[in-house]
């Protein structure tokens, strides 16, 4: 039975901003159409979710991550800015793979035996869950992905104490608000709210849950790509804005998320397939009270072939001559330092190009990887998942085959962006 359940976007003002080009034109990201309507009003929630009973409190082994860290939050680092910190308030550091999507073949990598060997072999801290909703058999169509994966690996990281992110993994459609996930034309259900109400009843008091709450908002207007005589990337013109769409969604799960669980880490998507974060400089989201609220971080989402120094590297996505390096390390004109000033974490990167299926960049990922190790204006150490843990995708997937069983491990099974992560982990 559904229950009526109001829930406002709510949006506490601020403009998007509108920066101008730090580089030139390159070859547009191809757009799936998918723009589609803010939802006109919110669906509803079930009442097995509003009503669901928490799990009790998880014991972690000694000595391992969680344990030692506890249940995180956003603190400052010495140089005053604001990074992922312990309960205690260090700056840590957390490191592990992000699954594939749960209706695809990679779900097989799923197994109580592969967390264990993700924490033991790999050396991992942090494991994440990407719940597609709408794509070719996601949540939307099969709701054990949380009844049974989610709530699997709720259990499985907490035995291996390690982080686990749960990640609202919005792609297509591109815009939180659409009705896809707002508003289910079958069922009236509101399926983000409804999510987020289960999953912070249900797991909060588990200290080493994290939340992320759209993936990577995307739409694009190709139509203003044209003007002064030059091409600019779509990059610098996105229509699913932070402000009209992507705070208004964070604002209303935090709001659900908060009445539950009032201090857990929740990640917020940013424009353009979460690599925007500058948009959100100085219009972070806000309670109904106009409140700041606190330990929210933002995400950045970079394939090294793609998204680099602006070199002109010849793949499928290409921003040429964007310089999303400069934007992290230290900022440009039309950029500020943005690990100066917001606390990222990147949810999801990729060793190759963005589509995921070819040009496996090593060095270009060391460099990243040296930026994130604290080489950076803000001295701001950041977080990451790689995508992905599977045996799909193209080269970015870490595994050559998946049988489930990575326990005893044998480093044959790993492909050679897998091989590089799997060192990166080891440092
Ligand atoms: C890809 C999967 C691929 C699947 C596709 C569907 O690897 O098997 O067919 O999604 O759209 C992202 C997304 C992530 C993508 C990944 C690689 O968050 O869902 O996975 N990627 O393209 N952003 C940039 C790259």
């Amino acid at each position: 039975m559904a229950t009526a359940f109001a829930l406002s976007a709510c949006s506490s003002g601020g403009n998007d901003n509108n920066q101008s080009a730090c580089g030139n034109a390159s070859t547009r990201y191809a757009n799936p159409a998918n723009i589609t309507e803010n939802a006109a009003s919110y669906g509803s929630i079930d009442e097995e979710s509003a009503n669901v009973e928490a799990l009790p409190a998880s014991v972690y082994p000694k000595g391992s991550p969680v344990d030692m860290w506890g249940k995180l939050k956003v603190d400052t680092n010495a140089a005053g800015v604001r990074c992922l910190c312990s309960e205690k308030g260090e700056p840590v550091q957390l490191r592990g793979m992000s699954s594939h999507g749960m209706q695809w073949p990679g779900v097989a990598t799923l197994t109580e035996a592969n967390i264990k060997s993700l924490r033991n072999d790999w050396n991992s801290n942090i494991f994440r869950i990407a719940v597609y909703v709408d794509e070719e058999g996601g949540y939307a169509y099969n709701p054990t992905h949380r009844s049974r994966f989610v709530e699997n690996l709720v259990k499985w990281t907490a035995e291996n104490g390690m982080y686990l992110l749960i990640d609202w993994h919005v792609l297509t459609p591109g815009n939180p608000l659409s009705p896809i996930y707002r508003n289910r034309p079958e069922s009236g259900k509101d399926l983000a709210a409804d999510f987020f109400t289960y999953c912070s009843r249900r797991y909060k008091n588990q200290k080493h849950i994290l939340y992320e709450v759209c993936n990577e908002p995307n739409g694009v207007n190709f139509e203003n790509e044209k003007h002064d005589g030059k091409m600019y990337p779509e990059y610098w013109n996105p229509r699913v804005t932070w402000n009209e769409n992507i705070k208004p969604h964070c604002e209303a799960m935090l709001k659900i998320i908060r009445a539950n669980d009032p201090d857990v880490v929740v990640i917020c998507g940013t424009p353009h397939w979460s690599q925007r974060p500058q948009d959100v400089i100085g219009n972070e989201p806000k309670d109904e009270a106009g409140k700041p609220y606190d330990n929210l971080m933002y995400t950045f989402h970079f394939y090294s072939a793609s998204h680099n120094d602006g070199r002109h590297i010849e793949t499928d996505v290409k921003f040429w001559d964007v310089n999303f390096m400069q934007f992290f390390k230290e900022g440009c004109d039309s950029v500020p330092c943005i690990l100066k000033n917001l606390p990222i974490f990147v949810t999801e990167w990729g060793t190759t190009d963005a589509g995921g299926w070819k040009n496996f960049s090593p060095e270009l990922s060391d460099m990243w990887m040296k930026i994130f190790s604290g080489d950076n204006d803000g001295k701001q150490v950041v977080s990451w998942c790689n995508w992905n843990f599977s045996s799909e995708g193209g080269a970015c997937a870490a595994l050559k085959w998946n049988d489930g069983n990575l326990d005893p491990f044998d480093k044959n099974i790993l492909t050679e962006s897998g091989e590089y992560v799997f060192k990166e982990l080891h440092k």
